[in-house]
């Protein structure tokens, strides 16, 4: 009798253990790191992608977001994915155009220049996106735009002639290229570092969004943002394709509806943050507006080079991506 409670007790414990074990083994957790500091929007809609993935499946899956550049820089990101370093990440994908010109597909000059034709533009380039990444060993998740791109100086600039001689931070090969052929030194550096770079003049111009210079507080350093509305370009989340295949059907249902979300989510706050933005960037001093008639034909004269070279590159898949994009206009 005795002996039977003491092996109905034993045998609780170990039923007990058995669920605390189970439920170990099923907790698991994503490290994802972000290239972005965490008050960027892209970081802030990452936060709440991993809490909505974590509510979903009841702590079953933990995502742990690492802005700023903190786990792996933001050049490093994609490959830290690619080689299982990282289950996930989050990357600017038209950094990595030296690797397939089809990643530069967002970062056309005057192709895309608002929200609207931002969304036309990725509807028609997903599947593409979405294979290459595939034959990379890379599971697409989510896409999420940055405001428009404009430029910005430490000096009035009213044509291509102005900007002679200038060090301008470029962060993908379009970005680099808009340098070359308009005069500029081109200098690659992570959004993360541009605050250093503007104070030490490393750095002394950029294309970038209202975003990013309100987020390293560039009037400490640069006087005038001209919105330019070049093109939208995006970040991008990307899980290891076998990290991905290995994952159960109730956990990827719960991830791709988080997913969905964040797509949703993070282009309506970067429409909000345009506006935001361009203020706080006026509030620290800067004079904010439209570039000159004149320097924008300039512009759009390069741009018609870069669109030309691009296609050149990006061959008939890139063609095809274009041409679905004035298709659906
Ligand atoms: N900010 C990022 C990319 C585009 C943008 O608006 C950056 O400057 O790195």
């Amino acid at each position: 009798m005795r002996n039977n409670v003491l092996v109905k007790s034993a045998g609780a414990a170990l039923f007990a253990s058995a669920i605390t074990l189970s439920g170990a083994a099923q907790a698991e957790k994503w490290d994802m790191p972000l290239a972005y500091s965490a008050t960027n929007f892209h970081s802030a809609v990452a936060a709440e992608f991993a809490k909505c993935v974590g509510t979903g499946t009841g702590g079953g899956l933990e995502i742990v977001t690492h802005p700023s550049g903190s786990l792996f820089k933001g050049g490093d990101i994609k490959r830290a994915i690619q080689t299982g370093q990282a289950p996930i990440g989050e990357r600017l994908l038209s950094g990595h155009q030296n690797e397939d010109a089809l990643f530069g597909f967002d970062s056309i000059p005057f192709l895309a220049t608002s929200f609207d034709d931002a969304d036309k533009l990725w509807a028609a380039a997903k599947p593409t996106l979405t294979e290459l990444l595939d034959e990379q060993g890379l599971h697409l998740l989510y896409a999420v735009p940055w405001p428009p791109q404009g430029l910005y100086f430490k000096k009035e600039v009213n044509s291509v002639a102005d900007m002679k001689g200038i060090k301008f931070r470029s962060y993908n090969n379009a970005t680099a290229r808009l340098a070359e052929l308009t005069g500029m030194s081109p200098v690659s550096i992570e959004a993360a570092e541009i605050s250093q770079a503007f104070a030490t003049g490393v750095a002394e111009a950029m294309v970038s969004s209202g975003a990013t210079g309100y987020d390293r507080k560039v009037w400490e350093s640069l006087t005038h943002f001209y919105e330019v509305d070049a093109w939208l370009p995006r970040n991008y989340v990307i899980v290891n394709k076998d990290v991905w295949s290995k994952t159960d059907d109730a956990t990827k249902n719960v991830i791709n509806a988080c997913a969905q979300l964040a797509e949703y989510t993070g282009t309506w706050r970067s429409k909000e943050y345009t506006g935001f933005t361009l203020a706080g960037l006026t509030a620290g001093g800067m004079t904010v507006g439209p570039a000159g008639d004149a320097l924008v034909e300039e512009l759009k004269a390069i741009g018609e080079t870069m669109t030309a070279e691009w296609l050149e590159a990006a061959g008939d898949k890139g063609q095809a991506i274009v041409d679905a994009f004035n298709a659906s206009k």
